[in-house]
């Protein structure tokens, strides 16, 4: 039992969340935003300006400073960051960091001054290409045909080649930079370069982000070889060791000790990726439960043993850090496509929400394709189909239409998402539509399994806190996730549902 700190690096800004494990509380919040915390680094949003179309790169020494600056306030605000037993993080996934010679020496920790000063001269690059660029379309074809096409690097990493992860990132800084490449040492991601920041040395990239790199082979748990060639040249010698995510990268850098009063027995696990770290924190890395996130996006998520892969290409594979693997499903269009439906008929979510509740299940076989912007899964360009009754649009049948966005998106989700979830027992669902009651009916109801809904503020940077209580408890945590599970209403599937959605999941499916 402990004082554990989890610290989530988003992209924009830098959050600390403290648990206590004997009383299952999250005791101390605090949080720095990049742009108005930190607006020297001019990156308002927590990125640069983009030089060039799809181009979305960050400074690495604006995350140490916020590192250096989030200390700082949790010891104005009188926290006493010496009772900390141990730490972890999370780390927006993807982006990397390029580091010379000198940060693998470890007197470079010997400098003077705050972090940003120390670790300057290390940077090999000045910026980090972050999880928003796209700009990278050419280097992926390269790769996926150095190494036999996209469903086979799919089938290898997880995911096809995709422009923001970090081997196409990787390959484009050695197309265009030879040199600093050559004088690159070591590329981190996020996650593990902070971490390296706070164990004093050079750390492991944990498998859950790492598989986030399109360069890691799920079924071994190693970088994979062919891949690392398709990259670039001498990656291996590059990549830091890959480790399980429940690791110990080591005891807090003298540094802290100093500065920030840390315990110089606290440790540092190994970071991972905000994905990752969120399945843990929202207690849904055992197999069976589901967390599906209604957000601008909608995301599923679902953990699993076996290294399966998506065989239609659109979901993610990366390590679970409870053990096994999980998945990273995204539905681009989420709230904004409801918005639409929602703007077309004048309504508020309430109105929404009381239209749901007026229309019955299955909605008399009308349906949408409901894609008003390009969608991920399955992939697609902007499309939106009216499948139904002819007066479909007009304004008087917005129960219609807005039970038909509602139902669609869910089959859609059902069908892409099979692969995934065989045996599911429970979706927690999140995000701001889950305040919706009719969603999560719908819910239940399409897939035909209890429905949780969760209040969740940063379960990343939770996960982190109980990711490092495990660590160093030996506490399961799968454990200590549930005793942090928060109070939620549940929603039961209705039996006299299932036969009806069955057909309309059927017939969506043939329209797709
Ligand atoms: C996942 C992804 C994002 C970032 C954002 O593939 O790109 O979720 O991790 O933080």
């Amino acid at each position: 039992m402990g004082i554990y700190l989890g610290l989530d690096l988003s992209t924009q800004g830098l959050s600390a969340l403290v648990i206590n494990s004997a009383t299952a509380a999250i005791t101390y919040r605090c949080d720095i935003n990049f742009g108005r915390d930190l607006p020297q680094y001019e990156s308002p949003n927590g990125f640069l300006e983009p030089q060039r179309e799809g181009e979305y790169h960050a400074n690495p020494l604006m995350w140490l400073a916020a590192l250096d600056r989030l200390f700082a306030r949790m010891s104005a605000e009188g926290f006493d960051l010496g009772t900390i037993d141990a730490l972890s993080g999370s780390g927006q996934q993807h982006a990397t960091v390029y580091l010379n010679e000198r940060f693998l020496d470890l007197q470079s920790w010997a400098g003077e001054g705050d972090l940003a000063s120390r670790f300057a001269p290390s940077l090999a690059r000045a910026t980090a290409p972050i999880w928003m660029d796209s700009s990278t379309g050419a280097e992926c074809a390269e790769i996926a045909a150095a190494v036999g096409g996209d469903e086979r690097v799919c089938a290898i990493s997880g995911s096809r080649t995709i422009e923001r992860f970090s081997a196409a990132q990787i390959r484009k800084f050695y197309k265009q930079s030879a040199a600093a490449y050559e004088e690159t040492a070591v590329i981190h991601l996020a996650s593990s370069f902070i971490c390296s920041i706070l164990a004093g040395r050079s750390s492991a990239i944990d498998s859950g982000d790492g598989a986030g790199m399109n360069l890691l082979n799920l079924a071994s748990g190693e970088w994979d070889s062919e891949l690392l060639a398709a990259t670039a040249p001498h990656l291996a010698a590059k990549l830091p060791p890959v480790q399980f995510s429940g690791e110990c990268a080591g005891t807090i850098a003298a540094y802290f000790v100093q500065e920030y009063g840390f315990k110089r027995e606290c440790s540092v696990n190994l970071f991972s990726g905000d994905n990752p770290n969120s399945l843990v924190g929202m207690g849904a890395e055992a197999p069976g439960t589901v967390v599906v996130s209604l957000g601008t996006s909608d995301t599923l998520m679902a953990s699993f043993d076996k290294p399966l892969t998506d065989p239609n290409g659109y979901g993610h594979v990366f390590c679970n850090p409870a053990g096994g693997y999980m998945c990273l499903l995204c539905f681009t269009n989420g709230s904004l496509a409801r918005e639409r439906v929602r703007d077309e008929f004048a309504l508020d979510w309430d109105g929404f929400e009381k239209q749901l509740a007026q229309s019955a299940p299955g909605n008399n076989g009308n349906l949408m394709i409901p894609f008003f912007t390009a969608e991920t899964t399955p992939r697609s360009e902007a499309r939106v189909d009216y499948v139904g009754q002819s007066d479909f649009t007009q304004r008087q049948s917005a129960a219609k239409a807005v039970r038909a966005i509602v139902e669609s998106q869910f089959a859609n989700m059902k069908i892409h998402a099979a692969w995934a979830i065989e045996n599911i027992t429970r979706i927690k669902v999140t995000g701001g539509a889950s305040d919706n009651d009719q969603i999560c009916q719908i819910v239940a109801d399409i897939f035909q399994v209890e429905v949780e809904r969760i209040a969740t503020s940063n379960s990343a940077a939770l996960g982190a806190a109980l990711r490092a209580a495990s660590m160093q408890s030996g506490s399961s945590l799968i454990d200590l996730s549930a005793a942090f599970a928060d109070q939620s209403r549940l929603f039961a599937p209705d039996p006299a549902a299932r036969k009806i959605y069955d057909n309309f999941v059927e017939k969506f499916r043939l329209h797709i």
